[in-house]
């Protein structure tokens, strides 16, 4: 049976954080076995998920119990440290088993301009060559976290003659301030669905019919996952795996650095507010939060569309509602087919009836547990008035995404190449959904656009007048079990 202590915390608790940065590093030349003997010191360092859960109560726990003059009392200031490593960092550890994953074993970057519809001008020149692995420190304050990283870096001598790692690449990721906290830097609340796994998570997190999904969607070599099943092969059972046996409980982290243009987005969303007839019965000032809530499939608030179709109602939000809902793929009436989180979870749509006269929603598979965080500073009044982004790199804001999975070509490519990106799906019987207005990518000589935008005239086109999300690079890692770090990665 799963024992939370052997699997790495980001998985399937997340590690609690105000402030995480992941730090992309890279092992020297000739130093694997000073690496390998340098990681054993940082295996009681490392946040699994059995401790990421104690950690989140006791963070809980501290809440309640404010002292008198209101400052809170015993938050425990330790940081949350786990590691992961891409195909590049397995080769130079030496380790010559094939983990049975396509686009892991490629890289993201060979197959990121045909799957992802990247354009690799636009990516950091760190990704562009072979990052061995990253390391997240994750904590409730900076100071917290500097330390927890000054840990880590004398553990691996950083900055040292003896070093074994060079970093190359640092990303700061941390929550928006005040009442922005936990939203994305377009100003939606994030981080709301998830599937829940099987005997891990309560299963009130999933809406009606969906989940809990296998433990092996997340987790390798547990049931229901798949193994190295070629992209479009649809929903499988307990698959055959053949994965070498160090693997079981790591899980796959697909991480992408995604710039976002806000001011431009809000700039566009106004504009075609301002020129779309909606009809007399929706207020004029609330057109441009509506059009907003229909391209994400949820209001700022959170509150799903398809509950709340005219006006927020952020009751809706709450926990115990937001995931209740499903869509028919005879309507985008209350939320379009192209809404990110349509594309990105059509729930209901894919229905088919099992033998047993049973429901199969068929998108078990390609559930994702996703553990991003936001980046950079907030919108300065010059960039709201020029309506531009600043092209000051220190202004750069967006998504840090991550997301684990058994199985990329399954998951997060899946999501990104096959539903994203491809203006048919989810497949109605009428009309053409088009692109995900967020991350949808088309291809050069397509117009980018979506139908459904406009409640009143579910045909009319919208036209996406630019991409407000810009991949600047990422890579795929795995994420090993504690176990494995011991005795198959550290000496
Ligand atoms: Fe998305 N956004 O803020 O608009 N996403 N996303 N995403 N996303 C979701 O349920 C966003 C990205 C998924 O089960 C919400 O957490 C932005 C990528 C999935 O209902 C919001 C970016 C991929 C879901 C956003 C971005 C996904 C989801 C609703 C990039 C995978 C759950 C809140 C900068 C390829 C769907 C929530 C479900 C939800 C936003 C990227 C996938 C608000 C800004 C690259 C699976």
């Amino acid at each position: 049976p799963l024992d939370l202590k052997n699997i790495q915390g980001d998985i399937l608790e997340g590690i609690a954080k105000k402030v995480q940065t992941f730090f992309f590093f890279r092992i020297k030349a000739d130093h694997a076995a000073s690496f390998r003997n340098q990681l054993t010191h940082l295996l009681p360092l490392i946040t699994s998920a059995k401790d990421a859960r104690s950690f989140r109560e006791e963070i809980k726990d501290a809440k309640r119990r404010i002292a008198p003059e209101g400052h809170q009392i015993g938050l425990i200031e330790n940081s949350s440290v786990n590691i992961a490593f891409s195909q590049f960092g397995l080769t130079a550890l030496g380790i010559t088993d094939d983990i049975k994953d396509g686009p892991f074993k490629i890289g993201q970057k060979k197959d990121a301009v045909e799957k992802l519809g990247d354009k690799l001008e636009d990516w950091d020149p760190a990704f562009k060559n072979d990052v061995h692995g990253v390391i997240l420190v994750a904590a409730s304050h900076q100071h917290v976290l500097n330390r927890g990283w000054d840990r880590v870096k004398h553990i691996f001598h950083v900055g040292h003659k003896d070093a074994s790692i060079e970093v190359v690449k640092e990303l700061d990721g941390k929550l928006r301030p005040g009442a922005e906290k936990g939203h994305e830097h377009f100003g939606f609340n994030d981080g709301l669905s998830q599937p829940s796994v099987k005997g891990v998570s309560a299963p009130d997190m999933d809406g009606p019919h969906d989940g809990p999904v296998d433990q092996g969607i997340i987790l390798v070599g547990r049931e229901g996952d798949n193994g190295d099943v070629p992209p479009g092969a649809g929903q499988v059972g307990p698959g055959p795996v053949s994965r070498p046996s160090w693997a079981i409980d790591g899980s796959f982290l697909a991480f992408r650095y995604l710039k976002q243009l806000v001011p431009e987005f809000d700039a566009f969303l106004e504009k075609s507010a301002n020129a779309a007839d909606v009809g007399p019965e929706i207020p004029r000032e609330e057109v441009k939060d509506l059009l907003g809530a229909r391209l994400v499939g949820r209001w700022k608030s959170g509150a799903p569309v398809q509950l709340a179709p005219g006006r927020d109602d952020p009751s809706l939000a709450a926990p115990d509602k937001n995931q209740n809902f499903r869509f028919n793929i005879d309507s985008q009436e209350l939320c379009p087919y192209a809404a990110h989180i349509r594309k990105t979870n059509p729930r209901g749509d894919l229905d088919s009836k099992n033998d047993d006269g049973t429901i199969n929603n068929n998108t078990d598979v390609r559930r994702i547990i996703r553990r991003g965080i936001t980046f950079g500073p907030e919108v300065t009044p010059e960039e709201r008035e020029s309506k531009k982004s600043s092209s000051d790199d220190k202004l750069e804001r967006g998504l840090l995404f991550a997301c684990y999975q058994s199985n990329i070509a399954n998951g997060f490519e899946f999501l990104q190449n096959v539903w994203a990106n491809n203006p048919d799906f989810p497949f109605p019987p009428n009309g053409k959904p088009g692109f995900d207005p967020l991350i949808g990518v088309a291809p050069a000589g397509t117009v980018r656009e979506m139908e459904g935008a406009f409640k009143n005239d579910l045909t009319k086109p919208l036209t996406l007048t630019a991409d407000w999300v810009i991949s600047r690079g990422g890579e795929y890692f795995f994420s090993p079990s504690i176990p494995a770090l011991k005795k198959t990665f550290a000496k």
